[in-house]
């Protein structure tokens, strides 16, 4: 009786919750099975109500682009239809998909040109939250807005009231509300810390407002789709708990009123208890001394029953991610180089050394492992199911979320300090002078990327890959 109760609770909460958050519609499958997927030009209210729309590039000409809501396991079958004038290829970030897959075009596919499409079929295997974004000009087309949010539920569903994906973006936009094209390919930007916005949404809406209901156990997930802005976030009149990071489970933890750090392209989930009666709380954003409002939550009564927080908050159930011992893995090092106040003189671009002058001739100005840019030859190769630690040597003054495509791994030393228990991810923010070591096992045969996940420092050097054996 109390599971019917909750999953009709459940199913009311969803119809609720969704409905009244902006800019989440619900990917539809076609009669083939397939989820369509059409990026074109859009327009959309990010100034707000009775103001000039932007116009966009977005899955379905929106964004975010529909929700894609698939169970762990399952088969997602989506065909990308490139309506825009520039070709496009999609990637599933965080997804240990197969290599064919993975949307990166001149490595794992060819870009997909204005007026054809290409079919992306994959299972997921890990629950948790992921997403997917162009990949193609990435610095261009994900700031103009071509992402979405890609949720993996678990096979048993955990008892939350409902489920919420908050997708946070900082767009650069004109006092017209157009993007400011201006900006895009700036040298000077690449070489500091990248394309910042000026104007801040969650799910394509400025300061939407989001219901809660008093008594409810409701599961946040936010994702940063920024081009290279580090979030620093908080809450008001709301006690979050850290449930997952880059979607993989972590046991429970309570931030305790202090701000938490999300950068791109990374991913928290989080848990709150709606302790508080009826009124206000918010989603907060601090950048420098301010402190600007990103969400409103609004704690109404419930007008039916919610389940509520009867017991301590679980520990999702452990994706099947291989376990990484540190014992005969192999050894990389990753220097990353270049950038303003950097020491960069010379490295390796298309096969030649370029001294610096002629680098920034070719808007290149960031490298790993001595190479600006994507080499011919792999940084490594791995043979499948090898241990791997890559010790990346951040040697620059600029912070950088590198990201690898295809794994999550766990940084095993942090600054000659040996990390345990580190949460598996697949994004990893390197402060200025960082020395980290990350473990992961290569289980996954294919070419994969690995690269800063800060969109212009991607595009002016910083980015490799490496190869795992078949
Ligand atoms: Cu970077």
């Amino acid at each position: 009786m109390i599971s019917d109760r909750r999953q009709f609770i459940q199913a009311a909460g969803l119809v609720a919750g969704y409905a009244l958050l902006p800019g989440l519609a619900f990917a539809g499958k076609d009669n083939d099975g397939f989820i369509n997927l059409e990026a074109r030009p859009g327009k959309m209210p990010l100034l707000g109500k009775g103001k000039p729309l932007t116009g966009v590039w977005g899955y379905q000409g929106t964004s975010p682009g529909p929700q894609i809501r698939v169970r762990q396991g399952d088969e997602v079958k989506v065909r990308l239809i490139n309506k825009l004038p520039q070709p496009t290829t999609i990637h599933w970030h965080g997804v240990r998909i197969v290599n064919a897959m993975d949307g990166v075009p001149g490595l794992t596919q060819e870009a997909v040109q204005p007026g054809k499409s290409f079919e992306y079929v994959f299972t997921a295997p890990d629950a948790g939250t992921y997403w997917y974004h162009s990949h193609s000009r990435t610095w261009e087309q994900m700031a103009r807005g071509l992402y979405g949010a890609l949720i993996v539920e678990e096979k048993d569903k955990p008892a939350f009231d409902r489920d919420i994906t908050l997708v946070v973006d900082d767009w650069r936009l004109t006092r017209e509300g157009k993007i400011h094209e201006e900006s895009f390919g700036l040298l000077r930007e690449w070489a500091h810390g990248g394309r910042v916005g000026n104007w801040l949404t969650v799910n394509g809406q400025e300061q939407p407002e989001i219901p809660l209901y008093e008594g409810e156990r409701v599961r946040l997930r936010l994702i940063n789709v920024c081009n290279a802005s580090i979030l620093s976030l908080g809450m008001t009149g709301l006690d979050p708990v850290v449930i997952a990071y880059d979607g993989q489970p972590v046991q429970p933890a309570a931030l305790g009123g202090n701000p938490f750090g999300i950068s791109p392209a990374q991913r928290i989930d989080l848990v709150v208890d709606v302790r508080a009666k009826a009124g206000g709380g918010a989603l907060l954003a601090f950048e420098d001394n301010q402190v600007l409002e990103l969400a409103k939550f609004t704690i109404r009564t419930p007008s039916s029953p919610v389940a509520g927080f009867g017991g301590k908050i679980a520990r999702l159930p452990d994706n099947p991610l291989p376990d990484f011992a540190p014992a005969g893995a192999m050894e990389v090092e990753l220097k990353m180089e270049g950038g303003a106040m950097g020491a960069m003189r010379s490295v390796i671009y298309k096969g030649e050394k370029l001294a610096i002058g002629d680098l920034v001739k070719v808007k290149q100005i960031w490298a790993l492992a001595g190479t600006a840019g994507l080499p011919e030859a792999p940084l490594f190769t791995a043979r499948r199911g090898q241990s791997v630690i890559i010790n990346m040597i951040n040697d620059t003054a600029w912070p950088h979320p590198m990201h690898i495509h295809g794994f999550h791994y766990k940084v095993v030393e942090s600054n000659a300090k040996p990390v345990e228990d580190a949460p598996w991810r697949d994004t990893e923010l390197l402060l200025p002078r960082d020395r980290i070591s990350l473990g992961f096992v290569a289980d996954n045969p294919g070419k994969w990327l690995l690269h800063c996940h800060n969109l212009e420092h991607t595009a002016a050097g910083m980015i490799t890959w490496f190869e795992v054996e078949a």
